[in-house]
């Protein structure tokens, strides 16, 4: 007779529950009851943490990464924005890749191609370029560009190797969701630098002006038919609501970017935004379902955020970067007023009908 005391309780039918589990294992089965309250949380609890990456913490690395590395032989110079609850899985939040890419005077990042969407928000230096089907784009710090689902792209610095700085953004992609979904596909290309066919600035012309083409055939699907949306304009459109329009309570002045297309986001897998905080702003409290990667553009400010029992607090900076997972509260402050561009997956989540938002006193 097996003397061994049960790991279980034993059920009202003198059965052991674990040996039971063994036993259906080895059959590739597990039992329901035991998982349950994790697989259908009351609530989100995410392993994604709060974080924050301080400009002048990772430049010194950015910089030295240049010295390691070209940037034809990483194919992609970055630092990836890994979460500290997420580490070893290249994610800011469960859905969303974040990093700091570096290219150098002279250097060209080669061509290639991949059914993950990218965003580029430009952080600092001048003289790069970034290529799509064809036609180039200047990328000017603060500058918001976007690489379509399996679009060619390649990035170059044309500045002189002696006298011009490195130029410095970050990447946002929807790496984690295409994983998830085993549909990543990706393609090197044969020239490293593909055939420029378009002058600049022409897909600002023809779909950036508020105008559309008479028989609109969208060139990317559902991804933003225009690459660049500067800085500039975004800039000049925020300061002048924030001195004669109503300032929101929860998030001071902001502005989503949109595809002038189908009045959705630029991308299918990312919603971006745009927001300034005026000078003194002491924001209210919110909570989303979609995690959201911050990238500080102008100004300084804090935010506060609560979740899981605990509380973080974090002073940014101009060009410092921070992440607010899943239902977490936050709160953002400004004493000098600040500019913050984010992103998220909330495209996704709306489009499933799971998208969650509450905005508290
Ligand atoms: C990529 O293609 C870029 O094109 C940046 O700049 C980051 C991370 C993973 C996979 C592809 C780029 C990337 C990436």
């Amino acid at each position: 007779m097996d003397m061994t005391p049960p790991t279980h309780p034993a059920t009202p039918f003198g059965v052991d529950r674990k040996r039971f589990y063994d036993t259906i294992a080895a059959h590739s089965m597990t039992p329901l009851w035991e998982v349950l309250h994790a697989l259908v949380p009351q609530a989100p609890a995410t392993p994604c943490v709060p974080a924050l990456w301080k400009y002048a913490d990772v430049h010194p690395y950015l910089m030295q990464s240049g010295q390691l590395i070209t940037a034809e032989e990483a194919v992609r110079r970055v630092l990836i924005l890994e979460n500290p609850g997420l580490r070893g899985r290249s994610s800011i939040t469960q859905s969303l890749y974040a990093g700091l890419q570096v290219i150098m005077p002279g250097e060209i990042a080669p061509s290639h191609r991949h059914t993950q969407s990218a965003l580029r928000f430009v952080i600092e230096g001048h003289g790069a370029y970034t290529a799509v089907d064809g036609e180039r784009t200047q990328m000017k710090p603060g500058d918001f560009i976007i690489t379509p689902s399996w679009t060619w792209h390649d990035h170059g610095h044309q500045g002189r190797v002696e006298s011009d700085a490195p130029v410095v953004w970050l990447d946002g992609l929807d790496i984690p969701m295409l994983q998830f979904f085993d549909a990543g596909f990706a393609e090197n290309g044969h020239a490293t630098s593909q055939a420029v066919t378009k002058p600049e600035g022409m897909s600002t012309h023809r779909y950036g002006a508020n105008m559309l083409p008479m028989r609109y055939d969208a060139p990317f699907g559902r991804t933003s038919p225009i690459f660049s949306y500067p800085y500039e304009r975004t800039r000049e459109a925020l300061h002048e609501l924030e001195n004669h329009a109503d300032i929101d309570a929860w998030d001071g002045v902001k502005l989503r970017y949109v595809n002038p297309a189908t009045g959705g986001s630029p991308m299918p897998t990312m919603a971006t935004f745009m927001q300034r905080l005026p000078a003194g702003f002491e924001g209210k409290p919110y909570r989303q379902t979609d995690g959201a990667v911050f990238s500080v553009v102008e100004g300084s400010g804090s935010v506060d955020i609560q979740g899981a029992g605990k509380t973080w607090s974090f002073d940014f900076g101009p060009q410092d970067h921070f992440v607010i997972p899943s239902w977490h509260t936050a709160k953002l402050r400004s004493q000098p007023g600040c500019v913050l561009f984010s992103f998220s997956d909330r495209p996704v989540h709306q489009a499933l009908g799971i998208h969650r938002e509450e905005r508290l006193p």
